[in-house]
């Protein structure tokens, strides 16, 4: 068994769909937890490949970049789709979910106070899109992508779990969304992360915002 381990702050943050991934293929991983003295006093900072965290252990094989890190599991546990078309795919989904990610990111560390409105007005249109790509796979009944779960899902299930906390409501207009969030969070090693300790005590960002 490889032995994982996130070096990372004490937040779900760019961690949490990694997680949600090796939760629901029945892996375990360790924590190394950053705390904000350890990362601005010591010198951990210069030793990542860009400065910043998340980075991630596989065995002696170490990486950096959030998303090189999921798709790194997602190749070694077969969660690249079956072919190079679903592939392509579900990188699509996972650049766009990078984007929504990003825009979060910026509401959450920059302008919450004075983004958040408008944000969630905006937000229908956002989801909008990830309404429609599911719909056209088998109607929306499944997965993102193909007939078998995918790196893509995780990425989504995640962006979704946590712009239900932002705007509780933001799914009730998109029912193939909502039942998407059902269906995927009742996996059994899916449902048993999400109600543990380690999943809702950790805080979804760095500065107590969500
Ligand atoms: N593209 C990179 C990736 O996807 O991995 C982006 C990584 C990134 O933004 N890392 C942030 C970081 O290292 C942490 S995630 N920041 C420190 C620095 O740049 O010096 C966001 C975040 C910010 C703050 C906390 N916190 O204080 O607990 C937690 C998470």
């Amino acid at each position: 068994m490889p032995e994982y381990i996130f070096i990372y702050f004490d937040v779900r943050g760019r961690c949490e769909t990694a997680r949600i991934l090796l939760a629901d293929q029945g892996q375990d991983w360790k924590e190394e937890i950053v705390t904000f003295d350890t990362w601005t006093q010591g010198d951990l900072k210069s030793k990542c490949a860009f400065g910043q965290l998340p980075g991630f252990k596989d065995g002696n094989f170490e990486l950096y970049q959030s998303n090189a890190i999921i798709r790194h599991l997602a190749r070694t546990h077969s969660l690249y789709g079956k072919n190079d078309e679903e592939a392509a795919y579900i990188d699509m989904v996972a650049d766009g979910v990078e984007d929504l990610r990003m825009k979060y990111a910026k509401l959450i560390y920059q302008n919450y106070e004075d983004g958040k409105a408008t944000y969630i007005e905006n937000l229908p249109k956002e989801l909008q899109s990830f309404e429609c790509i599911l719909s056209k796979n088998h109607g929306g009944s499944g997965f993102i992508v193909g007939d078998k779960i995918s790196m893509a899902d995780y990425c989504l299930l995640d962006i979704l779990i946590i712009h239900q906390v932002l705007a509780p409501e933001c799914l009730k207009d998109f029912p193939l969304l909502s039942a998407y969030v059902a269906r995927l969070s009742a996996r059994p090693n899916i449902k048993a992360f999400l109600e543990s300790d380690a999943h809702k005590n950790r805080p979804i960002n760095g500065n107590g915002k969500q």
